[in-house]
């Protein structure tokens, strides 16, 4: 595996499962892989659970991790071509990106949306210029469009959960007062359309995902009618994606917080599971009462974040 920003990357979907289900049950029986080998994890955007579960999952692997802030540890560095390099960025991606991949084997990126050019972001203009000059094997730990980490992560954990055989998943908009990316929102809706599951989405009008994500999934705009019989419900903060309106693009439409998931939401389901990917606002997203409730899923959700990234690396290493 060369890249891993969408679910094709990973191939066979019930394979990749069940490759998770042995890196989990015996994390350090490929320790011999990532001897002698170097993952360089670059964050320009902050994290908890990415950063460290990367971290882990190299260290069971063998591997030794480098981990690099940009801007704090490193220089500020330009990310688009042609500009005049006159303000406060001393280097520009072109020079970083082949220092960097000098240094390392394997290479994971955190960059964030910018949520102000739509065509940028939705170009991932950032990640294409470390497959472009890096020439090493690159991870998207969370860039402009994607976050398949987490949604690899979040399908081990529906599918450890599960109590049907082909349980119905419903992601729902939340409020959030700051402006978010669509990444989270994108990858989940693109693994689910390709795993065993009856997927529905629910948002107000004027957050249509782009429509390369959300594919043949059901979309309804009337909240707790979507939730109706849900066995998992995935809440989620995301900006506007400027599908219907470009000039909307990255704006906060909406801070409704009927959208906030609480026990009068989670009554009309079958009793489901809650999900988040975290970091989430209590009592914006989802109330004190579902999160802490005994079907709130979101730790185990988390941790299963080490055993995706195991996977994404194991097949790394083995394709080198
Ligand atoms: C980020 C987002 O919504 O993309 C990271 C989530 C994993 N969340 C925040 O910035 C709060
Ligand atoms: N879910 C997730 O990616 O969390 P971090 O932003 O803390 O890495």
């Amino acid at each position: 595996m060369k890249t891993f920003f969408h679910v094709n990357d990973i191939g066979d979907l019930g394979a990749a499962l069940e490759e998770a289900r042995q890196v989990k049950a015996t994390p350090f029986a490929w320790k011999h892989l990532g001897q002698d080998k170097t993952i360089m994890l670059v964050f320009f955007n902050s994290s908890l659970r990415t950063r460290l579960s990367s971290q882990k999952a190299a260290l069971n692997l063998g591997m030794n991790p480098i981990v690099l802030n940009i801007g704090q540890d490193s220089w500020k560095l330009e990310t688009e071509m042609g500009v005049v390099m006159d303000g406060d960025k001393s280097e520009h991606l072109r020079e970083a990106i082949p220092v960097m991949t000098s240094y390392c084997d394997l290479i994971g990126i955190r960059s964030f949306a910018g949520l102000k050019d739509r065509e940028f972001d939705y170009n991932e203009s950032v990640l294409r210029q470390f497959i472009e000059y890096g020439g090493k094997p690159v991870i998207s730990l969370e860039s402009a469009t994607v976050h398949p980490c987490q949604a690899f992560a979040d399908l081990i954990t529906i599918e450890e959960y599960k109590e049907k055989k082909r349980p119905k998943v419903v992601m729902t908009w939340a409020p959030h007062p700051n402006s978010l990316p669509q990444a989270v929102p994108n990858s989940f809706a693109e693994w689910m359309n390709a795993a065993d599951v009856d997927f529905v989405i629910t948002h107000p009008r004027g957050y249509e995902l782009d429509p390369a994500f959300v594919g043949n999934a059901r979309v309804e705009y009337d909240q707790m009618k979507a939730l109706e019989g849900a066995d998992f419900v995935y809440a989620k903060n995301w900006s506007c994606p400027g599908v219907t309106d470009p000039a909307q693009y990255g704006k906060v439409l909406s801070k409704d917080r009927s959208w906030t998931v609480d026990e009068r939401h989670m009554a009309v389901t079958d009793n489901a599971f809650f999900m988040h990917c975290l970091p989430v606002r209590r009592n914006m997203i989802v109330s004190d009462a579902v999160i802490d409730s005994p079907r709130s899923i979101v730790i185990p959700e988390a941790a299963n974040r080490t055993v995706s990234a195991q996977v994404v690396m194991k097949r790394m290493l083995e394709s080198l």
